[in-house]
């Protein structure tokens, strides 16, 4: 690995002063207003700060000239808005204010602190604000409050507040470790969030693809350094932590609603080696009874690591076999690695290279690296042309029938010292030429944008999957992240419930981790509370190495797979819930899968939470993360809590014990929450035949609500009115009597369930259940559960 001595950031940020090398920004010198851009000219470089909404501004510094706001290598969606700005100047002091965020800038020297709607600062620099270094290094330093706490950064090891933490943004192909300080790994997304003790909250996102520093450990001050380009950043005024990451998705764009089948049960290994033996494997999962969308094809498909190609000895007849499997509602998902063998013979290759899309040095050499079909050049995804022509052989798979595709190694992952594509490769970067050095942390996201693109022209409306391992702010656009190799440790299992949090919190919904898994032997145990937990996670995949134990759910004996059974079932049931969660993702960009903090941010035990969950605001999840244990602690924020089990109900802001014992995880609905379930299904590719609408009715009187979205799960028809949504209240109007409205608000498609119900938890004897105001007749009764027919 490259070592990072060179910049390191205690030169600047440390407690030993400046550093002599270090240049301040200065004084402001000339100030003034270009249109919707302010420009400040100092002593150690030049400002523009731009607005893009009320809440986001902009903060350009370049060192060397004048900053330039338009470069953008595929990351930003938003255009600036018009945003009005009362603009004053005194002697020592500018302040830019929009109404919902104020920028105050101190003269001399330049120092900015931030103010929200209220007039309360949320960010500013420190005594030393920003600056640049000798070797075209860029810095600011910011002051810390004493109750601040960072989460997001992307896809991190360790707890989910990384304050005390010092971060580094370089995308990096980690086989082993994963510690808690294991860092680099495999994305890169320069986005935090701060949120203050009452639970205020405010973001930054620092806009430079250079590998960049967040040093989070000081106790008064922290910093963020990038190896070279401008100083680049845009500030969210919140105030909520919802705000902000609604703030930051606007700016870095939402995910597509996923295809269902994408949020199925799916099974991988390194490798499912023939077609025989992915035949079985999809038997085996039939015959036991066991819920599969998905079986993924790693590197042995192809003839020698050539991508777009299949090894006709050991996948003889890949149309055939990807034709059965869907016959059985399983699609086939193969990787693809950016890596292209250097083979004249092969034709991506001489094309490649007959073209000029292949990576080159500034002379025109080619760069070649090792990677598993030995020598190969890489495509340079910064041109579009090139991703055009990389979309465009995907043709290969989709004309199999293929509708999605996992990209690995797209950090991208060299077999040589540095573990990664020579820096002072120059990327034609659309007409703006850069070095490898500039781009490498966007080098990932452009080849998953260029193939989930592709994937879509391709496949006539279908909505395209794409995962990656390496990423750059805005990936969610276009592909599901998973966590990498990670080890079949309990701490790994531990470790991937922060990680994805913070994933989720950086604009990432759709995110997971190998279950089971990855590298080192799995065990009966450990597969099941690791797929109770994955089941509950926005994306659910088993995947395990080639020298480890097999790990497929029927592999450690007849208890573990039937634990593992009853939740991938439990998966498909919660399918309707899941995925209106993705539809609200896509409007909002709020995760999928949310620490409690986000609903609950001013609660200190629930900052506190790193082994916890909700999804959406209305169900928790306490996955049990320890061998051996049979019950666990768990915090329930305010409110009342209902065991999804046993239906007890539990009063909130407090700490509870639970039985956990190994068939069951703890799992709770929020009183006065609805949650659809669907009846249980082999795989996607076939309806649920029933939808339930579970209420579990306040006990204070309070009405329930909920907004039940569907659409057709496999084109982009939603888009154009193909949804059906429907708006339903419960209101408990006496002890008694319940009322519930059901109103269909969207109704551009109709959904294939065959019957509906009513369930009502913790349902009083004698409960008059009226539906639009005609009473519902009880269809049967356990225990405290009454079912009406809708
Ligand atoms: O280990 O393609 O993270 O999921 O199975 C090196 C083989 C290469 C790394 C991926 C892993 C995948 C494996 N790849």
């Amino acid at each position: 690995m490259d070592n990072s001595l060179a910049i390191h950031p205690d030169q600047y940020a440390g407690s030993g002063g400046t550093g002599g090398h270090w240049t301040d920004i200065g004084e402001v010198r000339t100030y003034r207003r270009e249109g919707r851009i302010i420009r400040l000219s100092c002593a150690g470089g030049e400002v523009a700060i731009r607005f893009y909404t009320e809440k986001i501004a902009r903060v350009v510094m370049n060192p060397a000239g004048e900053p330039e706001l338009g470069w953008n290598p595929h990351v930003l969606v938003l255009e600036p808005e018009d945003v009005q700005i009362k603009a004053a100047e005194s002697e020592h002091e500018i302040e830019l204010a929009t109404g919902g965020l104020t920028v105050r800038i101190r003269k001399s020297p330049l120092r900015i602190s931030f103010y929200d709607a209220e007039g309360r600062e949320f960010a500013a620099d420190g005594e030393r604000g920003m600056g640049s270094g000798p070797r075209g290094e860029v810095a600011c330093i910011r002051r810390t409050g004493d109750s601040d706490r960072f989460y997001g950064f992307g896809e991190k090891a360790g707890f989910l507040n990384k304050r005390g933490e010092k971060l580094t943004m370089w995308n990096t192909d980690v086989y082993a470790p994963h510690n808690p300080e294991t860092d680099p790994l495999y994305v890169s997304i320069p986005f935090y969030l701060t949120v203050r003790d009452d639970g205020r909250a405010s973001g930054l996102f620092f806009f430079n693809t250079f590998r960049t520093t967040f040093d989070l450990r000081g106790g008064t001050e922290h910093s963020f350094l990038a190896e070279g380009g401008q100083l680049d950043y845009f500030v969210f005024a919140g105030p909520t932590p919802k705000d902000v990451i609604a703030q930051y998705s606007s700016l870095t764009g939402r995910a597509p609603l996923p295809p269902r089948w994408a949020l199925g049960y799916h099974q991988s290994r390194y490798s499912y080696e023939t077609e025989a033996e992915v035949r079985e494997l999809v038997a085996t999962f039939k015959e036991k009874g066991i819920p599969l969308d998905v079986v993924y094809l790693d590197i042995h498909y192809m003839d020698g690591y050539r991508v777009f190609t299949f090894d006709k000895g050991r996948f003889p007849n890949p149309r055939k076999l990807i034709e059965d499997l869907r016959a059985e509602g399983i699609r086939v998902v193969p990787i693809v690695d950016p890596g292209v063998k250097a083979d004249p013979a092969y034709r991506v290759f001489s094309e490649g290279v007959r073209h000029g899309r292949f990576c080159r040095y500034l002379d025109g050499q080619l760069f070649y690296g090792q990677v598993w079909p030995e020598r190969s050049a890489f495509p340079d995804f910064t041109d579009a042309s090139v991703r055009e022509w990389w979309g465009d052989l995907h043709s290969f798979y989709t004309e199999l029938g293929i509708e999605g595709v996992w990209n690995d190694m797209n950090e991208p992952s060299v077999f040589n010292e540095s573990k990664t594509m020579d820096l002072d490769v120059v990327h034609q970067n659309d007409g703006r030429p850069a070095t490898h050095r500039e781009l490498h942390n966007v080098y990932g996201s452009l080849m998953s944008g260029a193939t989930y693109e592709g994937l879509k022209r391709l496949l006539g409306g279908k909505r395209p999957f794409v995962l990656t391992r390496s990423a750059y702010a805005g990936i969610q656009r276009h592909a599901a992240v998973w966590t990498g190799d990670n080890r079949s440790f309990w701490e790994h299992l531990e470790l991937c419930v922060p990680m994805c949090l913070n994933l989720g919190l950086s604009g990432v919904p759709l995110c997971g981790a190998d279950v089971g898994g990855f590298a080192h032997d799995s065990n009966g145990e450990l597969l099941a509370r690791w797929t109770q937990l994955g089941a509950l996670m926005p994306y659910f995949r088993n995947h395990s190495e080639l020298k480890s134990i097999r790990q497929e759910p029927w592999s450690f004996g007849a208890g573990t797979e039937e634990i593992v059974r009853r939740y991938v079932k439990l998966r498909y049931r919660w399918l309707p819930y899941l995925y209106g969660l993705f539809e609200e993702a896509s409007r909002t960009g709020l995760p999928i899968m949310r620490p409690l903090l986000l609903e609950y941010p001013d609660d200190h035990h629930a900052l506190a939470v790193n082994d916890q969950f909700l999804l959406g605001t209305d169900v928790l999840v306490a996955p049990v993360v320890r061998p051996g244990q049979t019950k666990r602690m768990v915090y329930l924020p305010a409110g009342a809590w209902v065991d999804y089990w046993t239906d007890e109900r539990l009063e909130g802001g407090r700490h509870v014990i639970v039985d956990a014992p190994l068939d069951k995880l703890p799992l709770f609905v929020r009183e006065g929450a609805i949650v659809p379930l669907a009846s249980e299904r082999m795989s996607t590719e076939t309806e649920a035949e029933e939808l339930a609408l579970h209420l579990y009715p306040s006990t204070a009187g309070l009405p329930s609500e909920y907004a039940l979205y569907e659409d057709d799960g496999r084109t982009f028809s939603y888009a154009e009115g193909g949804v059906y949504e429907e708006r339903i209240r419960a209101t408990p109007s006496s002890p008694n009597r319940l009322d519930v409205d059901i109103r269909v608000v969207r109704d551009g498609y109709v959904p294939g369930w065959q019957r509906r119900t009513l369930v009502i938890h913790r349902a009083p004897a004698g409960l008059q259940v009226f539906l639009n105001g005609s009473e519902l007749t009880l269809e049967s009764r356990t225990g405290g559960t009454a079912t009406y027919r809708l």
